[in-house]
């Protein structure tokens, strides 16, 4: 084989691998280990060169670590329940287990086909019973604790989908995956308690230093801690009624004396009994009820016009004894705080725009330090917009004079001292609702029996098994409500007729501790062994979609320190270091099937093979950012791999009888001793690339480099008509002369470290070169090249030197000189004192022995 041929040599070392069970590991504590994960994938059907990108990443690094001599654990599964599956059954008529195995069938080939370094051995599918059977006994697990546990909830509802959506799962008013409006419903779900942990969740964040900024302020605002007050209005009594006091959160009691109206959330309890005291109940609670049913989703990013009616009752202002008027208004959050606000208009933008449309007063009470608020104090009525920065208090009584932030303090004592209320940590963050009313998912290991109510089911009769279902034909039948068998069963304690719960669970429980179970995927006693995980966790390098930035992770954070609770593992953090890939464009937009601008990895496999593929993704950008598909760019990859080729076989054979190491030579040519620093330099500043950040893509373009100085070399050193042809092995020996020891020496080295250095990229490639190069164990156990400082060193560099600002001279000097010795030398030269003789030298500042600059007058 003389040209070089992607497709045979890959199938070659593919088959090597898989024979070899080349990347299955077990245990070793006395090796350093790393474990390197991407995300694992839902099994649409096939993956494209986008979803490729991020696996190639994962690759790389868990190749470069093995390189290193760590034990490196890079599984790979499926996410396997969720809604597509059923969708795709019911369009094509089949069963979701046929199209989700036969998915997982064909994306596993083509995973394959591109060299990905996975341990096969330990791949699983979410929807295995193997794997779901963990799922509910962690669930039970969490009831036990109380951290599962069931409410009336207004869910959102996909009327398409026929489900419950996360908030989350709620883009702009419509559902994430079919677009449909989305409507809400009273519901009774099965809810995870994270809520308990969002204190912890929130800190866990200062201690994650390798994840990005943009990904930790996502969760921060998500979990969304505030500090505020907890204050009781209390309500002015009519004849005939008794009411309770409102509370209201507010995280700016330092504006009390500007609170001239309260609102209430239209959920708020007390509204149903003023819409009963009214004197229209009926008008009453038809205006709360079109409140109601407005858009959750809208009301809760502020998107809905805000509205509102006076509910005709009063409240008292309890620092200024004044009565204000209760209201009713949509943008109050029925589940956030209290579920009331006391309304500041002129401090807080939305009761600015309320109390403007309804006319409410609007009364000034903080002010900026440096000057008035335009229109001043006493004329608010001509205020464009609330002042919502912190300032100095005025109309606040003995509080007038006091900073926004001395007021806070003050006044929650104030609240505090009269029992009218407490200061109060409040969270964005809520419980998460598990529950979806549909077939492919887990299901919830519940029974309701006829005497005893809801019962866990045991332990030893999990898993509660996904009962196979027919026909599904039509939308809404495909649920667990169906199957009969499954419905009807008989109560664990009393033995009489009891139901099983009908709803499964949301697959994002499947994936918030996959990864554990990669560290022991056959355990048919535990979800996983305590020490396997202990070995392996946390996760060194985890990367994958920033679309996962919030929920996924947070939910994976969360399990993990339920796991830690249960006494499972000891850590509180699953993910060390965290990469999200950017995505691949296609002609400025994402790519998608909808699009219709896929890249399908099979074609460029035929065309190219799956190294040149490999190398071209690495190669355009930095993981972290987008690229735009182009195939001109992986046939410049491809090129690149020719080269490279042609290059390692026609001097294999000579380099091959290099036998003493070329550290043990001495009387280097100036050429000779070049290249070897442009081998050493290479690898330093690869190395340098890699690790702590991973910018891939200038790995690739300090190897190409390297190519290009060695097609130099040969030239230069008089292989030059045979250089840029090399066809066979013989050229260099045949050719005009021999080739001396050390300039082969030199020529092994950087060759050899070529190839190590191409293996993460280009893995069938390097292997391939390597066993030409005589070496038979393959090119993990070949190790990752090393370099020596004073090798890399480059002996002679340039140092520009700036006269009042211009670089004027450029001064050669040895690499490495002192600072202090480059300002004599600067000083010295020749070229330099036609500029500074006569005048006076006022001052001179050496910049980290790149730079002199020299000021003159
Ligand atoms: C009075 C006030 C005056 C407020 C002012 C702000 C500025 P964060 O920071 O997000 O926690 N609020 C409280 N509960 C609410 C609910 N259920 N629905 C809608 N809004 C609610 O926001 C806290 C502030 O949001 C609270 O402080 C309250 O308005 C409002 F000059 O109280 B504030
Ligand atoms: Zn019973």
């Amino acid at each position: 084989m003389a040209e070089y041929n992607p497709q045979l040599i890959e199938q070659k070392w593919q088959k090597h691998w898989e024979d070899s069970c080349a990347f299955e590991v077990v245990e070793d504590i006395s090796r350093p280990k790393f474990y390197c994960l991407v995300m694992f994938a839902y099994p649409s059907g096939h993956a494209h060169v986008g979803h490729v990108r991020n696996y190639m990443i994962g690759d790389v690094i868990a190749r470069v670590k093995r390189m290193q001599g760590y034990n490196v654990l890079h599984p790979f599964g499926w996410d396997a329940f969720g809604l597509p599956a059923e969708n795709a059954a019911i369009k094509h008529d089949t069963h979701p287990e046929v199209w989700t195995l036969d998915n997982i069938a064909h994306m596993k080939g083509q995973l394959k086909r591109l060299g990905i370094s996975y341990a096969w051995e330990r791949e699983f599918a979410t929807c295995e019973r193997d794997y779901y059977k963990w799922n509910q006994w962690l669930f039970l697990k969490m009831y036990e604790r109380g951290l599962a546990y069931r409410k009336y909830s207004m869910v959102n509802w996909c009327p398409g989908c026929l489900t419950v959506l996360a908030n989350e799962q709620v883009v702009e008013g419509a559902c994430w995956r079919c677009s449909t409006e989305v409507t809400t419903r009273d519901l009774e779900q099965w809810f995870l308690k994270i809520t308990q942990y969002a204190g912890e969740l929130l800190k866990g964040l200062d201690g994650l230093n390798d994840w990005p900024a943009k990904v930790l302020t996502m969760q921060r605002n998500w979990i969304g801690r505030s500090e505020g007050v907890r204050l009781r209005f209390s309500i002015v009594a009519i004849t005939g009624s008794t009411v309770p006091d409102v509370e209201v959160f507010t995280t700016r009691l330092d504006t009390i004396y500007g609170a001239s109206f309260v609102l209430l959330s239209p959920e708020h309890p007390l509204v149903d009994q003023f819409a009963r005291e009214s004197a229209e109940p009926d008008e009453f609670l038809a205006r709360i009820n079109r409140f109601c049913n407005q858009d959750r989703m809208a009301r809760r990013t502020g998107q809905v016009d805000k509205e509102g009616f006076d509910t005709g009752r009063l409240a008292v202002n309890p620092f200024t004894g004044r009565e204000v008027p209760v209201w009713v208004a949509n943008f109050v959050l029925a589940e956030y705080g209290t579920g009331a606000v006391m309304g500041v208009p002129a401090h807080d933008q939305r009761d600015f725009e309320f109390a403007t449309k309804y006319g409410l007063p609007i009364q000034v009470v903080i002010q900026p330090k440096s000057r008035t608020l335009s229109g001043g104090i006493n004329s608010p009525e001509i205020l464009t917009e609330a002042y919502d920065d912190p300032g100095v208090l005025i109309n606040s009584g003995e509080f007038c004079g006091l900073s926004t932030h001395e007021a806070l303090n003050r006044m929650a004592i104030e609240v505090e001292e009269r029992e009218i209320g407490c200061r109060e940590v409040q969270f964005r963050l809520k419980d998460w609702g598990i529950s979806r009313q549909r077939y492919w998912g887990t299901p919830i290991p519940i029974v309701y029996c006829d005497e005893c109510g809801l019962k866990a089911v045991p332990y030893e009769d999990l898993p509660v098994e996904l009962p196979p279902l027919t026909g599904f034909s039509g939308r809404g039948n495909s649920s667990l409500k169906q199957v009969s068998d499954f419905v009807e069963t008989t109560c664990p304690s009393c033995g009489g007729h009891a139901k099983r719960e009908t709803d499964t669970m949301d697959t994002f429980v499947d994936s918030s501790w996959y990864f554990y179970r990669y560290c022991d995927p056959t355990n048919d006693a535990l979800p996983f062994d305590r020490s396997k995980v202990e070995y392996w966790a946390p996760i060194d390098f985890y990367s994958g979609g920033v679309e996962h930035a919030i929920l996924h992770l947070i939910y994976s954070r969360f399990f993990c320190r339920v796991f830690r609770d249960l006494g499972m593992v000891s850590h509180d953090e699953p993910f060390s270091r965290l990469l999200t890939q950017g995505m691949v464009l296609r002609n400025g937009t994402v790519m998608s099937k909808s699009m219709g601008n896929v890249v399908d990895p099979d074609d460029m496999l035929s065309k190219y093979g799956a190294d040149a593929l490999r190398l071209y993704e690495m190669f355009v950008a930095p993981p972290e950012k987008e690229i735009e598909w182009t195939d001109a760019g992986l046939e410049g990859s491809s090129r690149f791999l020719f080269r490279v080729w042609r290059l390692v076989t026609s001097l294999c054979e000579r380099i091959k009888l290099v036998d003493v190491p070329v550290d043990q030579l001495a009387d280097f040519t100036d050429k000779e001793r070049a290249l070897r620093r442009k081998t050493h330099s290479t690898i330093q500043r690869i190395s340098l690339s890699l690790d702590p950040r991973v910018h891939l893509n200038t790995v690739v373009s300090a190897l190409m480099e390297l190519v290009n100085e060695l097609y130099a070399f040969c030239e230069e050193s008089g292989l030059k008509t045979k250089a840029r042809h090399f066809k066979t092995a013989d050229d260099l020996s045949v050719g005009d002369r021999t080739v001396k020891l050390t300039e082969a020496a030199v020529l092994k080295e950087a060759i050899e470290a070529l190839v190590l250095m191409l293996a993460p990229f280009t893995p069938h490639l390097a292997e391939e070169l390597w066993e030409r190069l005589g070496h038979r164990d393959g090119v993990t156990k070949g190790g990752w090249p090393s370099f020596d400082l004073d090798v890399a060193r480059q002996d002679e560099i340039i140092v520009p030197i700036q006269i009042n600002g211009k670089v004027r001279v450029r001064m050669k000097t040895s690499a490495g000189t002192s600072d202090e010795t480059l300002r004599t030398l600067a000083l010295d030269d020749p070229q330099v004192r036609a500029y500074t003789d006569g005048k006076n030298v006022e001052r001179v500042v050496v910049a980290g022995g790149k730079l002199v600059s020299i000021v003159v007058k």
